[in-house]
Parts: C-alpha cells; sequence; structure tokens
C-alpha cells in the first residue's frame, strides 16, 4: 500500500494553484513531475560537483564522472542490461531512436524491409521513413484493431526474409495499450530481424528486464520517469552497439584522430559524441533510486485503480466515448464527448486547475484510424488520487454542458 499523500509531499509542484485552483496534473504521458530529491541533486550537481566529464584530471572533473558512471551503473541494473557499456545516454527516446536508424542505414539495402506498427508515436515512425528514402527500403506496418490492440495474426504475415528491423512501442501513448512484446521480439528474430522497444510510455509504470526480453533495442527518456529533461536511454546488446555507424562524430567518441583516418572509441563512448547532459545523466540514476523506492510493483497496482475508478466514472458521461480499450491497458484514458472538439474541453478544464494533453499526441495515424482530429487525454501517475479524479470528471461535465 502506498502513502499517497507522502509520497505527494515529495512533488512541490503538486501543491500550486493553477488558475487560482489546486493543480490537477494529468498530463503524465507527456512528461511527469519531479520529486524534490530529483530538484534537489540537480542543485546540488551545480552546486558542488560541475566539470566536464571523462577529460580532466582535477578533482571536480573526477567526482562528476564518477557520478555520472555510477548513474550508468544503476541504469544497467534497473534494466538488467548484461553490461554497462550496453548504457549509452542521449537526449531521450527521439534522439535514441535517431540513433539506431541513422546507425544501422548501412546494414539496409533497397528492398529491404522495416516494420512499425499502427500505435506508434511519431518518433518511431519518422526517423524509419528517414531510413526507407535513403535506402530504398519499404515501411510495411502491423495493424491495429478496434480496441487498440496490434493484430498479431497479421504481424505473423508481414514478417519476413526481408524484415531487417521491427520497431514498436512497449505501452502506446495515445491509448495506453500495452503491446505482448514478448511475442514481438521472439517472432522477430526467427526471421533473423532486429528489434527496437520505444520503452518511452512503459518506463514510468514498469521495469524492464531487457535480458529477459531479449530485445535488441529498449529507449526511453528520463523526463518520462521523474528525471529531468534532455536525458534519455540508448540499450543495445553489445554486438549491435558494435554494429552501429556513430550517429555523430566528435570529442570523446575516438581513439585516435588524424587527417588520414579516425578510429572509434569503445562502447559506450563511440556513441557518446561531445559533452552530454552531465546533470541530466546523473540526475536520471537519482529518479530511478526513488521509483524503485515506492516500487514498481506498487506503481502498477495503484496506478489500475486509478484507471478502472475513472474508467467508471467516466462512461457514466453522456455522449463520452473512449478510444483504446484493450484487455492490457496502462493508466492512460483517450476519449471525446460527442462532437465537442478535444480543444475546447482542454481549454475550459485548464481555467479549472486541471493539465490534460489535447490533439493527435504526435500519434497521427491512430486518429486517422478512428477518423477523429484528436482526443483528450488523461494520463495518470502514482502522485494522482481519486479524489482528483473526481474534480476532473465534475470539471468535465461543466465544461461539456457550456459547450453543448
Ligand atoms: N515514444 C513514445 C511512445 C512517446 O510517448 C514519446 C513522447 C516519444 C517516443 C518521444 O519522447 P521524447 O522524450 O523524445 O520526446 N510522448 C509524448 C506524449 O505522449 N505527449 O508528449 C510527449
Amino acid at each position: 500500500m502506498l502513502d499517497i499523500q507522502k509520497i505527494r509531499a515529495d512533488f512541490p509542484i503538486l501543491s500550486q494553484k493553477v488558475n487560482g485552483r489546486p493543480l490537477v496534473y494529468f498530463d503524465n504521458g507527456a512528461t511527469s513531475q519531479k520529486p524534490k530529491v530529483v530538484i534537489d541533486a540537480i542543485s546540488k550537481y551545480y552546486e558542488e560537483y560541475n566539470a566536464n566529464i571523462h577529460r580532466g584530471v582535477h578533482t571536480l572533473s573526477q567526482l562528476a564522472t564518477d557520478a555520472y558512471e555510477v548513474s550508468r551503473k544503476k541504469i544497467q541494473d534497473h534494466i538488467n542490461a548484461k553490461f554497462s557499456h550496453e548504457v549509452i545516454f542521449t537526449s531521450g527516446t527521439t534522439h535514441a531512436i535517431n540513433m539506431v536508424a541513422s546507425g544501422i542505414s548501412t546494414m539496409i539495402k533497397a528492398g529491404d524491409e522495416v516494420l512499425v506498427s499502427a500505435l506508434e508515436h511519431h518518433s518511431n515512425i519518422v526517423p524509419w521513413q528517414m531510413l526507407c528514402e535513403r535506402t530504398g527500403a519499404f515501411l510495411k506496418v502491423i495493424p491495429m484493431n478496434e480496441k487498440g490492440e496490434l493484430v498479431l495474426s497479421e504481424y505473423d504475415k508481414l514478417l519476413s526474409d526481408k524484415t531487417k528491423i521491427v520497431a514498436v512501442n512497449h505501452i502506446s501513448n495515445a491509448l495506453g495499450t500495452i503491446n505482448p512484446i514478448q511475442y514481438l521480439i521472439e517472432k522477430a528474430h526467427q526471421y533473423g530481424a532486429a528489434i527496437l522497444i520505444d520503452g518511452a510510455q512503459a518506463t514510468p509504470h514498469l521495469k524492464p528486464d531487457v535480458q529477459a526480453l531479449d530485445c535488441d533495442f529498449y529507449v526511453f527518456s528520463g523526463h518520462k520517469i521523474c528525471g529531468p529533461t534532455g536525458v534519455g536511454i540508448l540499450y543495445g546488446k553489445e554486438e549491435w552497439l558494435n554494429k552501429l555507424q556513430p550517429f555523430q562524430g566528435g570529442g570523446e567518441m575516438i581513439a585516435t584522430v588524424s587527417f588520414e583516418k579516425t578510429t572509434y572509441a569503445e562502447l559506450p563512448h563511440k556513441l557518446e559524441a561531445g559533452t552530454p547532459n552531465i546533470e541530466g545523466g546523473i540526475v536520471l540514476g537519482t529518479a530511478i533510486d526513488y521509483l524503485n523506492e515506492i516500487g514498481f510493483e506498487n506503481i502498477a497496482t495503484y496506478e489500475q485503480e486509478l484507471l478502472d475508478y475513472a474508467t467508471s466514472k467516466l462512461i457514466q458521461i453522456e455522449g463520452l466515448k473512449i478510444y483504446g480499450t484493450a484487455t492490457n491497458k496502462t493508466s492512460v484514458i483517450s476519449f471525446n464527448v460527442a462532437k465537442i472538439h478535444p480543444y475546447d474541453i482542454g481549454t475550459i478544464i485548464d481555467k479549472l486547475g486541471i493539465a490534460v494533453r489535447t490533439g493527435h499526441h504526435c500519434a497521427q495515424p491512430i486518429m486517422d484510424y478512428y477518423s477523429i482530429p484528436g482526443t483528450i487525454r488523461a494520463s495518470f501517475a502514482f502522485y494522482n488520487t481519486k479524489e482528483e479524479i473526481d474534480i476532473f470528471v465534475d470539471a468535465l461535465i461543466k465544461a461539456v454542458s457550456m459547450l453543448s
């Protein structure tokens, strides 16, 4: 059992008023709020040991380097990677996917196939389209059904010896569907294809075990798991990361440089050119410690309760339709009410202190599937409460009556 009031006290922003009302923050799918330990760790870094890493012999540089590498090790343990050099710091999920889609180019030729799913965020579509444009490969799409689940029988049919890489999310940001990634990974491997899992929406809710999953790449963002913005992770199996062409060249990623030839450094440095987000990397470790103290099983159980409670209340509103009703679903509810534009509802409830996201959620193909311009999306975190859901539902009823 979680002590939610105690947890809420860890998050200074949650006691803010917005438009004169207590903040109800239901936009966790976009970014999570940050606990005081994370905010303090950022200040501590800049106040006490700010220095560039992997470079200087001086004390501060050593302290910063050690803290950065301790964090890498924490992330390795958290996702159960075999080696710490399989954990590459990036600026976020988008950067990590682009690193793979760009770095794998030399292994893709005209006529090869890249598989994504109908449930992807644009970040896991566009880099693959760009890869296909560069190489002459074809992009194929695993379709979804009305509930927002992937049609696995179609996936089976799409896979062939031409499939070189499959890129799918673990959890859909727009609908909350939890995809059967174990199955997707096993099947991809049967055809010799690599598979990248976009864990941006999964890592706030669960602890992935990359060795048990046996995925080739797993990517996520720090800012969605109580960490700072501008930092994320590319996990890759050692053999795959060794094969990837570096996305960026520059300082720190080399072994030797001359005008005739440059040789690359070993992992992880080969893929980490330039000065990284040092504070972000260090503090991502703090955020992961914080979440692990709360416990991912506790988080999942509680968020499921919030999801069930909110769903049962929302479906009582006349004309409300929920998009995404997968059997395995996380604490995201996407919906519309009658023909009212999601933006109008979002704007009115913002005046009542409630933060939700409205629009296509960077997942336009999902909106096209349902023939809608967008939805209202409420996404809950472990620090949200049933009382907040009540406030949200009351505000929604008010907004609908104003707009009908
Ligand atoms: N993949 C998924 C599944 C996502 O949900 C997001 C961000 C990204 C990739 C990109 O992550 P970034 O940190 O690199 O930007 N999703 C959302 C969202 O649902 N609302 O705002 C951002």
